[in-house]
């Protein structure tokens, strides 16, 4: 089978998702080609079954903004033709769905099925602008077959877009051979002393993650439990949180890490993980805590419910509660039993429900019944 995937270069769940999905398909001798306007953060090493081809737009001057969808398409078609894809699966539907029904209307006959996974913002946020509505809608109406990465999703699309196919849940998934707890390296002297707590939030700073709030929560944990806060990932909010940390005097006690590749190193050092965005279609970080066996404190929104058991794995509160939020993180980290409890129950979740191998199968029996609808 071939199969090209498309996504987001760039630190995100939905390229994270694409990238993972794509080595552990090439793994299992799958020949896949990426497609992206620079090479997938996730996408390390190296294996012959997969190949990165990179979308180059043309910068000419009349262009204010340079038809990405365009060049996307294109490069589609042609390789399409060349290799004789059988699939194009795109992650995130903006732009990437309409430049996957552009290719197969150049390709004609001998077009690829075309899958189009929707990863939350794409659907919640992005897709509702009203540049970006009718494209969206109909892009997923002509995708041969739709997936979303949590039921939460598939009700807002069906809401949000009256979409009526079919509209197929595979959740997010994590390799639980690299993201486990006690790894080796996994020292916590690095950042804390022994009487201190480690939390940590890893985000691409946007506004929708309310990194604010991670910050505020940490103000009233660390009065309490002395702790230190890890941030992992980089965006536009970071600067302005990292201002407030100071302003708070919690400048020794909160350390900016920045993009990392190993995230898996520093969440085995965590006690507690947090979470409080505003909107979550499935919240791919906190799956990543779980399986190194850190209970997750976030908000009651999206598909986070899906994933965070309440009292079980972490607990959830309503978007903006801080109160809530740092009153359950103190009682979490406060609680010995509870908090080992949490991390088994955290650890044992990811690794029957959420393992790489488990979910690439549902992705790769979904590939299959799409070919054989002919
Ligand atoms: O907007 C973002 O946060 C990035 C976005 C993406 O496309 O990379 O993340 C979304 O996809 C992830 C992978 O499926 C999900 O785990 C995140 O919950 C989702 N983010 C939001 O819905 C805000």
């Amino acid at each position: 089978m071939k199969v090209g995937i498309v996504c987001y270069p760039v630190k995100g769940g939905s390229g994270v998702v694409a990238s993972e999905l794509g080595l552990a398909l090439s793994a299992m001798g799958v020949e896949v080609h990426f497609f992206s306007y620079a090479l997938p953060f996730r996408l390390t090493g190296f294996d012959s079954n997969f190949i990165f081809h990179e979308v180059e737009v043309s910068n000419y001057p009349l262009f204010k903004y340079p038809p990405y969808t365009l060049s996307l398409a294109t490069r589609l078609a042609e390789e399409s033709k060349r290799v004789g894809l059988d699939i194009i699966h795109v992650h995130y539907a903006i732009p990437h769905a309409i430049s996957g029904y552009l290719a197969k209307q150049i390709l004609g006959a001998d077009a690829p099925k075309l899958i189009t996974t929707l990863h939350g913002t794409d659907i919640t946020l992005v897709g509702q602008h009203p540049s970006f509505y009718s494209v969206t809608k109909f892009s997923m109406e002509v995708s041969d077959a739709l997936t979303t990465v949590s039921k939460y999703i598939v009700d807002r699309t069906k809401e949000s877009f009256g979409i009526t196919k079919e509209i197929k849940m595979i959740p997010n998934f994590v390799d639980i051979s690299r993201f486990k707890p006690d790894q080796k390296g996994c020292d916590r002297s690095e950042f804390a002393g022994p009487n201190e707590k480690i939390i940590v939030h890893m985000s691409n700073y946007r506004p929708v993650k309310n990194t604010a709030d991670v910050i505020k929560i940490f103000d009233t944990v660390n009065r309490r439990l002395p702790s230190k806060l890890l941030l992992v990932g980089d965006g536009p909010d970071a600067p302005n949180i990292l201002s407030l940390a100071a302003d708070l005097g919690l400048k020794d006690r909160v350390i900016f890490l920045g993009g990392q590749d190993m995230v898996e190193s520093v969440l085995c050092k965590a006690d507690l993980f947090l979470l409080p965005s505003g909107s979550e279609a499935f919240g791919l970080a906190a799956l990543e805590a779980m399986a190194c066996g850190v209970p997750v404190v976030g908000s009651i929104v999206g598909g986070l419910p899906e994933l965070v058991s309440d009292g079980q794995t972490g607990y959830l509160e309503p978007v903006g509660d801080i109160g809530a939020m740092a009153r359950r993180s103190i009682e979490i980290l406060s609680d010995t039993e509870m908090h080992r409890k949490m991390s088994l129950n955290a650890r044992r979740i990811a690794v029957e429900k959420f393992n790489t191998e488990k979910i690439i199968k549902e992705y790769y029996s979904l590939y299959q019944e799409v070919l054989a609808d002919g």
